[in-house]
């Protein structure tokens, strides 16, 4: 078997790297992949919001239409992107809405130690509490100062840059602030719960005890 085209370019265009610049198994794709479970949603659908509840501080949601997610404070990440198919995006920058400005205004009650974050459809992502509050971490509106299409997740997407990319939800709707882990979407499929590229935690079969829920 001779090495697939496509295989070929990506070796090319990872040449010069230093070598711990890719997490172990990841290749450079040309252009930026589309992957996702079922179908795209329709650009802005119609009484788009984005919900905080679960476990807050308050004992209440706090949702965001629109127009006042528009006028929260943004923020500019230049991050690596690392899907566990194995392709990786270098050096994006990502612009949206900080993590922890939603946590500042929607504050999680004190024993909350994860949240799932929800998207159209039931996609759901769950991380610990502090990888989503990470400072890299941002629900983004934008890529390299285009705004995102909707089959890359527009209106919003969050991007965790030290996790795999499904921990990112694509059409987020949600946060949940958990008190216990939960596994989401590809965690109940045989995903890593933790999700770490540089230690490729890519499936539930390699976690260690205490990495996750039954
Ligand atoms: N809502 C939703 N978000 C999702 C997914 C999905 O299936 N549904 N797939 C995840 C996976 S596995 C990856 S690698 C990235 C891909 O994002 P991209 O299509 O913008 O490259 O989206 C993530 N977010
Ligand atoms: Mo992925």
């Amino acid at each position: 078997m001779t090495t697939p085209f496509s295989r070929l370019g990506a070796r090319k265009r990872a040449q010069g790297l230093p070598a711990d610049r890719l997490p172990p198994g990841q290749y450079l794709p040309r252009g930026w992949p589309v992957l996702h479970y079922g179908p795209v949603p329709k650009p802005a659908p119609a009484g788009w919001d984005l919900r905080v509840f679960g476990a807050t501080a308050s004992g209440r949601p706090t949702t965001w239409d629109a127009a006042g997610f528009a006028g929260l404070p943004r923020t500019e990440v230049t991050a690596d992107f690392h899907c566990v198919t194995k392709f990786s995006l270098l050096d994006s920058t990502w612009t949206g809405v900080s993590t922890s400005v939603l946590l500042e205004l929607a504050p999680p009650a004190v024993d909350v130690t994860h949240v799932m974050v929800w998207a159209e459809y039931g996609y759901s992502a769950n991380m610990a509490l502090a990888d989503f509050a990470d400072a890299a971490a941002l629900f983004v509106t934008h890529r390299n100062s285009e705004p995102l299409s909707a089959e890359h997740g527009a209106p919003l997407r969050l991007v965790v840059p030290h996790l795999y990319a499904w921990k990112g939800p694509k059409w987020a709707r949600g946060v949940e602030y958990l008190t216990e882990d939960r596994r989401g979407f590809w965690e109940e499929r045989g995903y890593h719960n933790l999700a770490d590229p540089w230690q490729e935690q890519r499936y539930s079969y390699q976690e260690a005890p205490g990495d996750g829920p039954e």
